[in-house]
C-alpha cells in the first residue's frame, strides 16, 4: 500500500491514531477530491467548487503543492462576477445528474444577470472571504523555497491582487452601503454556517411563497437526516433564492425588498483579517498607494463594526437583523469574531467566555474543541450540522485568531487537540462534540486542508 492510499473504511477512522500518519492521509484526501485544476469539498455530497472551501483547500495545498494551490484559486476567480463578487458555487458541468440541489439550471445566473460570467454556471450568492488568507499562505510557503518558486508566487500575487481588491471592494460597498464596517448577507448559505441558530429569528420571519417543485439531494449522502438542515429550513432557503433570482441579483433591488437582510459578524471579522492580508499582498504586488489607504480604512471600519456588535451580557459579539432592526441573540462560535481583529479591549471577556462551561469548559465535551453552537443554548443540537457539532475549519479560525491576539499557549493547545480529533476520527465534515463521532461527509477537503496547515507548524523552528 502506498502511503497516501486509504484502505476500505479507513477514512472514517484513522485507526493508527498516530498524528504523523495524518499528513499523507490529508494530502491523499485532497488528491482524490481533485478535479483538474480545482477540488470538490467532498467526494459525493458537494460535487461542485465552493468558494470558501477552495480558499481553505488552497491554504492547505500551499504546503504540499504550491502550484496546485494557485490553480485552485485561479479557477475560482476566473468565475468572478463583474461586480467583484466571488460566487459561492461554480458548477461542475461534469457532476453526476441530480447529485446536488439547487443546481446550475435552477440558478440560471448568466440568464438572469449581466454581471454573471457568461461562459460558466455559478450561484448568485457569496461566502466569507478567506481567499486573501490563502494567497498570503501561498506567498509565505513559496518564500521558503527556491528562486523559481518565489518568482512564480510573486507573479501570482501580482496577477491576482486586482481580483482580490475588487472582491473586497464589492463587500465594502454593495454589501455595506451603510458604511457600518459589517457585511450584509442575503441568505444563511452566505454565512457558511447555514442552519446555525444565529439565523433562526431572521429566517422564521420569511414567509415562503409559491415555490417551483424541487427534490433535495443532500439527504442521499448522509447516514441520518438529523445531520442536515430540516425541510422547513430548506423551503426557506429555496424561497430566498427564488426572490434573489426575481431581483435579477441586483444589489439595490435586493436591499430594498429582500426579507432576509442580516449583518454577519463572523463574515465581517474574516473580512477584517483578509484585508490585513490583502495589505501585505498589495505591498508585494506594488499596488497603488490610494488602494492601500482604502484597504486600511476598511480594516478600521470593520473593527468599529465589530465593536458595535458587542454584547456585554453574553461576552460575545452578535449578528444584526436589518429588517427587524434587532440583534440576533445566539451563543455560537461566531461570537468570538472580534478575536480576528485582535479583540482590542475585549480579549479578557472573550477568553472568559471561551473557557467557560458554555464553550470549551463544558464538562461533557469529548475534547476541548469549540462546538459550533454553545451546549448552553436551548437550540443546541449535538448532531445537527451548524447547530452544535465541532467543525475543524472553525477550530482553525479560532486557533489562528488566538495566536494573532498573542494567546500562543491557548492556540497551541487548541491545535494539538484538533489534530488529535482528526487522528481519531478522520477527515469528517464535522464531529459530535460529546462523543467525537464523525458526522456529515467523509473525506471533507477543507478538514484535510486545515490539518496540513496545522501540521506544517510542527516543521517550524
Ligand atoms: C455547506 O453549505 C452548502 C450550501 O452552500 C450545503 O449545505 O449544501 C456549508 O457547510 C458551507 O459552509 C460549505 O461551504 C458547503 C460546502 O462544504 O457546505
Amino acid at each position: 500500500m502506498k502511503e497516501e492510499e486509504v484502505p476500505e473504511g479507513f477514512s472514517r477512522r484513522v485507526r493508527t491514531g498516530v498524528p504523523e500518519r495524518v499528513n499523507p492521509l490529508a494530502a491523499g484526501v485532497l488528491r482524490r477530491n481533485s478535479i483538474k485544476s480545482w477540488t470538490k469539498p467532498a467526494p459525493a455530497l458537494y460535487p461542485h467548487q465552493w468558494s470558501w472551501d477552495s480558499a481553505f483547500i488552497a491554504l492547505g495545498l500551499a504546503h504540499v503543492d504550491n502550484h496546485r494551490a494557485t490553480s485552485e484559486l485561479e479557477t475560482l476567480f476566473a468565475n468572478q462576477w463583474a461586480t467583484g463578487k466571488v460566487p459561492h458555487i461554480v458548477f461542475n458541468p461534469e457532476a453526476p445528474p441530480r447529485s446536488y440541489f439547487p443546481d446550475a439550471e435552477r440558478w440560471n445566473s448568466s440568464a438572469i444577470s449581466e454581471d454573471a460570467p457568461s461562459g460558466s454556471h455559478t450561484s448568485g450568492l457569496c461566502q466569507p472571504p478567506v481567499h486573501a488568507l490563502a494567497v498570503r499562505r501561498i506567498w509565505e510557503t513559496a518564500r521558503g523555497r527556491d528562486e523559481q518558486h518565489v518568482a512564480r508566487a510573486r507573479r501570482f500575487l501580482g496577477d491576482n491582487y486586482p481580483r482580490l481588491y475588487a472582491w473586497h471592494r464589492y463587500l465594502a460597498s454593495a454589501r455595506d452601503p451603510e458604511g457600518s464596517g459589517l457585511v450584509t448577507i442575503y441568505h444563511p448559505w452566505e454565512s457558511g454556517t447555514d442552519n446555525s441558530p444565529r439565523w433562526d429569528a431572521a429566517l422564521e420571519a420569511v414567509v415562503v411563497g409559491d415555490l417551483p417543485p424541487y427534490e433535495r439531494q443532500d439527504l442521499n449522502h448522509v447516514d441520518d437526516p438529523s445531520e442536515r438542515p430540516t425541510d422547513a429550513e430548506y423551503a426557506r432557503y429555496l424561497w430566498l433564492i427564488e426572490l434573489i433570482k426575481r431581483a435579477r441579483c441586483d444589489e439595490a433591488t435586493i436591499y430594498k425588498q429582500h426579507p432576509f437582510l442580516v449583518k454577519d459578524a463572523l463574515f465581517s471579522a474574516i473580512l477584517v483579517a483578509a484585508n490585513e492580508d490583502l495589505l501585505e499582498i498589495a505591498e508585494v504586488a506594488g499596488a497603488p498607494e490610494d488602494e492601500r489607504v482604502e484597504i486600511s480604512a476598511w480594516i478600521e471600519r470593520g473593527r468599529t463594526g465589530l465593536e458595535n456588535s458587542w454584547s456585554s451580557e453574553l461576552g460575545l459579539c452578535l449578528d444584526y437583523d436589518l429588517r427587524r432592526d434587532a440583534l440576533l441573540r445566539a451563543r455560537t462560535v461566531a461570537g468570538f469574531a472580534p478575536l480576528a481583529a485582535g479583540a482590542p479591549g475585549r480579549l479578557e471577556s472573550l477568553l472568559r467566555t471561551l473557557y467557560s462551561p458554555d464553550f470549551l469548559g463544558h464538562p461533557a465535551l469529548h475534547r476541548a474543541l469549540p462546538p459550533s453552537t454553545s451546549p448552553a443554548e436551548a437550540r443546541f443540537h449535538p448532531r445537527s450540522y451548524w447547530r452544535g457539532p465541532v467543525w475543524p475549519v472553525l477550530s482553525w479560525l479560532l486557533w489562528r485568531w488566538l495566536a494573532g491576539a498573542g494567546e500562543r499557549a491557548h492556540a497551541e493547545v487548541l491545535r494539538r487537540t484538533a489534530l488529535d480529533q482528526l487522528s481519531e476520527g478522520g477527515f469528517a465534515e464535522y464531529f459530535e462534540p460529546f462523543t467525537g463521532e464523525p458526522l456529515g461527509s467523509d473525506d471533507q477537503s477543507w478538514t484535510a486542508a486545515v490539518a496540513l496547515d496545522w501540521l506544517a507548524r510542527d516543521a517550524e523552528p
